[in-house]
């Protein structure tokens, strides 16, 4: 199976068609020049104090530089990408809704080996997800051309639909080369990797993930944005980020108070939230019916 490739003129419907069937998708040239110049300017200094990885997982030669929507008003307008919004609602549409997982500016420099092959929903303790119940849809937006010689992701297309904790090499993976711009996307599902960098240039991914509303964060929002940069953002992005009731009754304040009232200081005890209010937040109420 290859790596399906599609164009800025298809529609979240046939983006999220291609990760069904193969779990992953290239979407070729979305990003203008101007916003991805822009948000490299703006996480440069970040960037430049980040310090390589730990481990051979997180990478010695790589840096992975995150708080995003903190630190790039670029980036929240990458996070909130209306094609991207789209696909995860729909690769998520067995949840009451999604959220922000992490932001993650990757900097993957020369000489650094090949990523282990991995799912990403392995993050979540290991539980192993039925085959078909998505909790994960991921983007790594090329900020640079990714070729197979800089580092491109690596993938096993149709592995989505494998069982769990089988270990490949980098030989069984391809590589998802792009233009600079594009995006490639996939599910916490699919077995995948950074490539190994054998060119002297550093290959920079914007790694931007949303999770099923009811799991736990990767990267904690509510520390990495502080509340003093969180009231100035629009309310569409602070419910991405968390200020939402992930379920029925996950993450209400105190007295059932709505989380993004409280951040803005406009709920008091007299305002819970309603029942009704769910449906509003995610698309989907309690009471929906089944199919
Ligand atoms: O940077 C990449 O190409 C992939 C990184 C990745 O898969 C990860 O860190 O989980
Ligand atoms: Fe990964």
């Amino acid at each position: 199976m290859t790596i399906p490739r599609l164009t800025a003129a298809n529609t979240a419907e046939d983006v999220a068609a291609a990760l069904a069937e193969a779990g992953c998708a290239v979407v070729e040239r979305v990003l203008p020049d101007e916003l991805r110049e822009r948000v490299l300017r703006e996480l440069d200094p970040w960037m430049r104090s980040t310090p390589v990885g730990p481990d051979d997982f997180a990478g010695r030669r790589t840096r992975r530089t995150g708080g995003l929507v903190a630190r790039s008003p670029a980036a929240r307008e990458i996070v909130a990408h209306p094609l991207v919004l789209g696909v995860a609602r729909r690769v998520l549409a067995n949840a009451a809704g999604f959220q922000l997982h992490l932001t993650q500016m990757i900097a993957i420099g020369p000489g650094e080996p090949a990523q282990p092959v991995h799912r990403d929903q392995w993050a979540f303790d290991f539980f192993p997800f039925p085959v078909g119940y998505e909790v994960q849809c991921n983007t790594i937006w090329a900020m640079c051309d990714f070729t197979e010689e800089n580092g491109a992701t690596r993938l096993v297309p149709g592995s989505h639909r494998r069982e769990d904790g089988l270990a490949f090499e980098a030989a069984d993976t391809i590589p998802a080369t792009m233009p600079a711009g594009s995006v490639l996307l996939y599910t916490g599902s699919l077995y995948h990797g950074a490539g190994a960098n054998r060119s002297d240039e550093t290959r920079c991914g914007l790694n931007l993930t949303y999770s099923a509303s009811w799991l736990r964060q990767e990267e904690n929002q509510y520390l990495s944005v502080p509340p003093e940069i969180a009231r100035t953002l629009p309310e569409d992005l602070l419910r991405l980020l968390g200020y939402a009731r992930g379920a029925y009754a996950l993450g209400y304040v105190d007295d059932m108070r709505d989380p993004l009232d409280v951040l803005l200081g406009r709920g008091g005890p007299e305002a819970p939230v309603g029942l009704g209010d769910l449906a509003a937040v995610s698309g989907r109420g309690p009471g929906r019916p089944p199919g």
